[in-house]
């Protein structure tokens, strides 16, 4: 376990945030740090982790035991997203994915049926799923988006297609987002194996490579009118669901802030220089000391917003300023760190390469650093800069 405590926060914490926090830390030591590099060096994901995250109850923490859930509060969701990501951020994707954008939207927006059939089943890890907002055409701007569907024949039509899309090559379903024909967003559920339904995979990334990524393409696919989400109609639909996910995302990154800055600090007290260990000299320490207080700046960020979340009262503005702010926080600590271990820094032996490229992946999706810069600007202007 890598706990930075520096200010604390743990007194703020319940005891059962704590067991959770700890149990799934434990988890990732043993299930994941010793076997992930070799995932992210042969570009593969390890779908073994994900029926184990569904019995640590990693997968929709916060859906109601009755839907298979565990009925955790918000705070609980976001140490968990903590842990998973000092792992590695693919691990923390699978979370979010699941339990933000597929169980959380099924939730939410879903029929009794629809709860019944797919909630159980996403949150024991027997089914994967996966989100589809994102297209080749519109991905800071989804409210352009061109996938369709329409009433042909007495049928509803999905066509279009949708593009860097975690897991979708192996999920089981996919929650998706496209107009109908009075030009509203509307969210489905699109099945695996489904008629004209494919997924290919996006191969050759540099960032996230213990995750899968790829296409969602649907050539005149029929949907049943039951796998349409029925309670929602808008861009605020998937934005609900966003808002979710950025939230944990805020606190995963701290994750892999504090598995980066402990490797350094540890490394700087082990390697000589000069005669001295690295971290006395004062250039070492300005990074370790700039570090440790960007972590606790971050920590206290995610736990206020954590309190607002479960009292219903976290505005989306206050979750873009804590994603932008924890994964940029996040990057700077992970390229700090690698320096710190010189030529060590770049190997596999090592985490903090394997952070460092996947929070370029994480510093763009779920909205850009930029885009929720402009988020802010609206927010205290009230004039959106975004068009
Ligand atoms: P705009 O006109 O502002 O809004 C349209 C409607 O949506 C509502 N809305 C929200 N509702 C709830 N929460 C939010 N955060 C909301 N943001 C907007 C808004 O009130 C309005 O509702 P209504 O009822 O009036 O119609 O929309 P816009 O077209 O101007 O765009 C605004 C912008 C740029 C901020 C937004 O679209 C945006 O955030 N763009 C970024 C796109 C993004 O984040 N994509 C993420 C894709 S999923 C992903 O990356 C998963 S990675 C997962 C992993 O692997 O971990
Ligand atoms: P663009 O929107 O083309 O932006 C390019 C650049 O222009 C950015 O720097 C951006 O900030 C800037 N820009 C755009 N508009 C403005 C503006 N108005 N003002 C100033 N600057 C602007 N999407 C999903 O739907 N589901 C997923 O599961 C998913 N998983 C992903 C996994 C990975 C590994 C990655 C890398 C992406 C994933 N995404 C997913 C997509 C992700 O959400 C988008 O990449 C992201 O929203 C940005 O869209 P874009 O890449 O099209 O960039």
């Amino acid at each position: 376990m890598k706990i930075i405590d520096y200010y604390n926060i743990d007194e703020l914490l319940t005891e059962e945030h704590i067991l959770i926090r700890n149990s799934v830390s434990k988890w990732v030591d043993k299930n994941v740090i010793p076997v992930i590099d070799n995932y992210a060096q042969n570009h593969e994901y390890p779908k073994h982790l994900l029926k184990e995250m569904g019995e640590l109850g990693a997968l929709g923490c916060f859906i109601p035991n009755e839907y298979g859930g565990a009925g955790m509060d918000y705070i609980s969701y976001g140490l968990i997203m903590q842990e998973l990501e000092r792992g590695d951020s693919s691990i923390r994707s699978t979370g979010s994915v699941q339990s933000s954008l597929v169980m959380y939207p099924i939730f939410e927006f879903g029929s009794e049926a629809q709860k019944m059939k797919y909630l159980p089943k996403l949150a024991s890890g027997d089914f994967i799923g996966c989100f589809g907002l994102t297209e080749p055409n519109h991905g800071s701007d989804p409210g352009s988006m061109e996938t369709k569907i329409s009433k042909k024949n007495g049928k509803l039509v999905l066509n279009g297609s949708k593009m860097w899309i975690t897991n979708s090559p192996i999920a089981d379903i996919a929650v998706v987002w496209a107009k109908n024909d009075e030009n509203k967003v509307i969210g489905l559920i699109v099945e695996k194996g489904m008629k004209g339904f494919t997924a290919p995979e996006i191969k050759n990334k540099w960032s996230l490579r213990a995750s899968l990524t790829g296409e969602l393409v649907f050539d005149n696919v029929v949907i049943p009118e039951e796998n349409i989400l029925p309670n929602i109609k808008g861009l605020k639909g998937p934005m609900m669901c966003l808002n979710s996910a950025r939230y944990g995302i805020a606190w995963g990154a701290i994750g892999a802030a504090i598995d980066c800055y402990t490797t350094a600090l540890n490394y700087s007290l082990e390697r000589n220089q000069f005669n001295k260990p690295i971290a006395s000299f004062q250039l070492t320490q300005k990074k370790l000391a700039e570090m440790i207080t960007e972590i606790t700046k971050a920590q206290l960020l995610v736990w206020r917003l954590g309190n607002l979340k479960n009292n219903g009262n976290a505005s989306p503005a206050q979750i873009s300023m804590a994603k932008r702010n924890n994964v940029k926080i996040a990057l700077d600590i992970a390229r700090e760190s690698r320096q710190i271990l010189g030529a060590m820094g770049i190997s596999g032996d090592f985490s903090i390469m394997r952070h460092m490229a996947n929070l370029e992946s994480v510093i763009t999706y779920e909205g850009t650093h930029d885009i929720h810069t402009l988020i802010t600007g609206f927010d205290v202007t009230g004039i959106a800069a975004f068009k």
